[in-house]
């Protein structure tokens, strides 16, 4: 008989990550990341990269939303919700505060531990991403960040103790948030925080990129492989965006330009569940004449720590196109190709585009193309909220997108066969943005008091979408 129901032990839970949430940037040993260099912006407006902390900017990831203070209250909130999981990350910072050095900060160990047994109290799973954005700045400073291979040991040596030290505590892990975010070597944020690198004059972005890329992935092969012999009932995968990109049109053209700029974010995945370079980038690289370094022993290690599962963020879609007529951003992926909006589907206030099929869509792709478990760690609505006079947040609109989201997620599973491990919402609980540095796009079902200049109580208040996701966990995704 063919099952109506998600599985029993589906993991419900919600998202965030340690630099958006934590606060106490310098707290108790811990050293400077590259989030705490990165200022505020606005809707439209890019966050700057400083050099160091300077006095007079605003930085909102140093305080954030005192989750760092505050973890324990905040708990009891997510065990009322009925979360199964809780995905967070471990802020390297905390535990190698520069990055370079042998011995761990025990405080930082010891504020991980405290976090994970309050959370396991609370019978909540924690799944913890090992670099979501949080790179050590002296590893900028001293070494370039990923450019230099040396960041692959310093990455494996920090992942080795933390795997080792909560070996008992965490059986599911992901290597590095949204690796190809920086696919297209464009954008200076993404490319910082993914990479921990600032471009110099004439350098060739996109060949950088892909060296840099190249380098998280040994290191992301390397954890594997280590975290399976530390526990072998480790669960480790990748994280990927995926931002499914559509053939604007039935031009062939458009098929070919869409499959194109697909193929340079998939180079990602198919390495971390393949473990090996796909063709199509090798012969772009000879033919750009690109000489991304790599030895014999780094293919080697590449094809023995491929990922257990794919964790990836699902938000919105893309559409490109090759028609000379239509105007839209240029894209380099195939010759003549632009991306441009899709008539079909709205829009948040941000300008991503809202596409619940595009998640089924997703889910069927990635599961044919590795016939691996996925999960899916992030997806929400960044919307403007407003508090009522008598407190209350009703933000229909966010379950709207939640509730249509979950559907076309139930319908990969139950009409399509897709193997899927859980859903974790992004941003549970307010957090600053991390593409504009606001805490105004806000993503959770509870409310932090706090606006975009960094002024508020840090009250939480539970949203009318606590209610309605406390049913879908309650129900097992039955009531929507
Ligand atoms: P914010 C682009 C496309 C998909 C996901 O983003 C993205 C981005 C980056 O802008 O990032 C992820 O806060 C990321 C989170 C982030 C979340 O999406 O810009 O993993 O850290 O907060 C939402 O609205």
């Amino acid at each position: 008989m063919q099952s109506k129901q998600l599985p029993k032990d589906f993991l419900w839970g919600g998202a965030v990550a340690a630099h958006q949430i934590e606060g106490g940037w310098d707290a108790d040993g811990k050293g400077m990341s590259i989030a705490d260099v990165m200022t505020a912006g606005a809707n439209g407006l890019a966050r700057d990269i400083t050099e160091g902390v300077m006095a007079d900017k605003y930085y909102p990831n140093h305080e954030a939303i005192d989750f760092y203070h505050r973890y324990k209250e905040d708990i009891q909130l997510f065990k009322e919700l009925g979360l199964k999981a809780f995905r967070t990350s471990i802020n390297w910072t905390r535990i190698f505060p520069k990055g370079d050095e042998t011995e761990p900060n025990e405080a930082g160990l010891q504020f991980y531990d405290d976090l994970f047994d309050e959370l396991i109290a609370a019978n909540i799973e924690p799944v913890i991403t090992l670099s979501h954005f949080e790179i050590p700045y002296h590893l900028y400073q001293v070494y370039g960040g990923f450019r230099n291979k040396k960041l692959i040991d310093f990455f494996v040596h920090y992942a080795e103790t933390v795997m080792t030290r909560y070996k008992d505590k965490v059986k599911y892990w992901m290597t590095f948030n949204e690796i190809n975010n920086q696919a297209d070597g464009q954008h200076d944020l993404h490319v910082w925080t993914n990479s921990a690198i600032r471009f110099t004059e004439g350098e060739n972005k996109e060949e950088l990129i892909y060296q840099a890329g190249l380098n998280e992935l040994i290191a992301s092969a390397k954890v594997v492989k280590l975290g399976h012999q530390i526990n072998p009932d480790f669960q480790i995968g990748c994280m990927m965006a995926y931002v499914p990109i559509y053939p604007y049109s039935a031009n062939p053209d458009d098929q070919m330009a869409a499959l194109k700029t697909m193929h340079r974010r998939f180079y990602y995945s198919d390495i971390h569940a393949r473990g090996a370079i796909p063709a199509y980038i090798l012969k772009e690289w000879e033919r750009k004449g690109y000489h991304i370094d790599y030895s014999q022993a780094e293919l080697t290690a590449l094809k023995e720590g491929t990922v257990d599962y794919i964790g990836f963020s699902y938000y919105m879609s893309g559409t490109v196109t090759t028609i000379d007529n239509l105007a839209g951003h240029p894209s380099n992926d195939y010759p003549n190709t632009k991306m441009l909006g899709n008539p079909f589907v709205k829009a948040s206030d941000w300008g991503w585009q809202i596409d619940p099929v595009g998640l089924r869509y997703t889910l069927n792709l990635i599961y044919e193309r590795y016939n691996l478990p996925l999960f899916i760690v992030e997806n929400g609505f960044g919307a403007y909220d407003k508090v009522e006079a008598d407190g209350q947040i009703k933000d229909d609109y966010r379950i709207a997108y939640l509730k249509a989201h979950i559907e076309a997620m139930k319908a990969s599973v139950l009409e399509d066969g897709v193997d899927l491990m859980g859903y974790t919402p992004w941003g549970i609980i307010d957090i600053v943005s991390f593409g504009t540095g606001e805490m105004e796009k806000r993503y959770g079902m509870i409310h932090v008091d706090k606006d975009n200049q960094g002024n508020g109580t840090l009250k939480r208040t539970k949203k009318q979408s606590f209610d309605w996701y406390q049913q879908v966990i309650a129900t097992n995704g039955q009531t929507l």
